[in-house]
């Protein structure tokens, strides 16, 4: 099935991008969501303080990488030194302060595969789960929001990936399909690829940021204003970007040896990584590699029959891009 023939692009291709731009528009939020979001965390901070002076919280996930829709829960890691004290017994002292401060559905969930305490703001109605030292993912959430800086289709076309994921059931990472970070990921790389390309690879120029986290050295540049141009001399369009990122996954990316790699700008062999076989419950079916912790496949949550549903969507997307009159109703079709 991957040895399908490429079509040419259809010829009104551009002619479909002020459709998809509107969907896009519809899902950014609005800058009050944002202040409300702030607000949030600063008084959430403050009762934290009372409770641990030395502890910092920080905002990650799509409210931070500036990929996200409007209405979503915010992903909050709490920075703290542990020394002695359990994860467990933090979280469930943490969800004592914040249920004795009028906040709402507060939980702590200590058992979960990440432990979170869980809450709702009843002014705002936002909800939150909150983590503890989880620091990796605040720095890959600077990454990229780093990116989305660089080339503005970036965010455009991972909004339109992230909802068309949502609107098909395959965001589902406890249903053994992706994850919003790994189609993030999946457009960064994509973008890398154009010829010519519109976006860099900031972790192979001259590190501007650095710090190391768990032991894991994070270096890239980070002085993304001077790359405002970058992506200047490619014009393709969003509609054609879309068709191009639906067909590269449907018919074109060699499931069978590569592995994307946003940390080297291109690819890497399976055999490279020695991800050729299945270990322990990594299957290694579609691999997409974390730009900082290199040994994490973002695909391995993919088994056997999940990355059939995976591949099957992906196709019906680039035949929808195809074929069919109005691609920006049927894409979003829920399943
Ligand atoms: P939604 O808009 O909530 O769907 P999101 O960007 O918040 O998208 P997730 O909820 O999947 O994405 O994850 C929240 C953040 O956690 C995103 C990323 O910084 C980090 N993260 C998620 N999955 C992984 C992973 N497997 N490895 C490392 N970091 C991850
Ligand atoms: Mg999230």
């Amino acid at each position: 099935r991957n040895q399908k023939r490429r079509l040419e692009c259809r010829p009104d291709i551009d002619s479909l991008t002020p459709s998809f731009l509107s969907i896009y528009n519809s899902l950014i939020p609005a800058e009050e969501e944002k202040a409300k979001q702030k607000r949030l965390i600063l008084s959430l901070e403050k009762l934290v303080v009372k409770e641990w002076p030395d502890a910092k919280l920080y905002i990650y996930g799509s409210c931070a990488n500036s990929f996200g829709v409007s209405n979503c829960d915010i992903d909050v890691c709490l920075a703290i030194e542990c020394d002695g004290t359990s994860k467990s017994e933090i979280l469930t002292k943490l969800a004592d302060i914040l249920q004795s401060e009028n906040l709402q559905n507060v939980q702590a969930l200590t058992h979960a595969r990440v432990p979170i305490v869980k809450l709702m703001d009843p002014t705002t109605g936002i909800s939150c789960d909150i983590c503890i030292n989880n620091l990796l993912a605040v720095v890959n959430t600077k990454l990229l929001k780093d990116y989305a800086q660089i080339d503005g289709r970036l965010r455009q076309l991972a909004f339109i990936v992230k909802h068309w994921a949502k609107s098909r059931g395959v965001n589902e990472t406890y249903r053994g399909t992706l994850s919003s970070y790994a189609y993030v990921l999946m457009c960064i790389h994509f973008l890398q690829q154009r010829r010519p390309a519109i976006l860099p690879c900031l972790q192979e120029m001259e590190a501007t940021y650095e710090v190391t986290v768990d032991e894991v050295e994070c270096l890239y540049f980070d002085q993304v204003e001077k790359l405002k141009n970058f992506g200047a001399r490619n014009n393709e369009s969003i509609g054609r970007l879309l068709w191009e990122f639906f067909d590269y996954w449907a018919y074109r990316h060699d499931y069978a040896n590569a592995v994307i790699s946003i940390r080297t700008g291109g690819f890497i062999s399976k055999r490279e990584k020695d991800w050729t076989r299945r270990i322990g419950n990594d299957r290694h079916l579609i691999c997409i590699e974390d730009p900082f912790e290199v040994s994490h496949d973002l695909g391995r949550v993919v088994d056997k029959y999940s990355i059939k549903v995976l591949r099957e969507e992906f196709e019906r997307a680039a035949d929808i891009m195809q074929y069919d009159p109005n691609p920006s109703v049927m894409l979003f079709e829920p399943y």
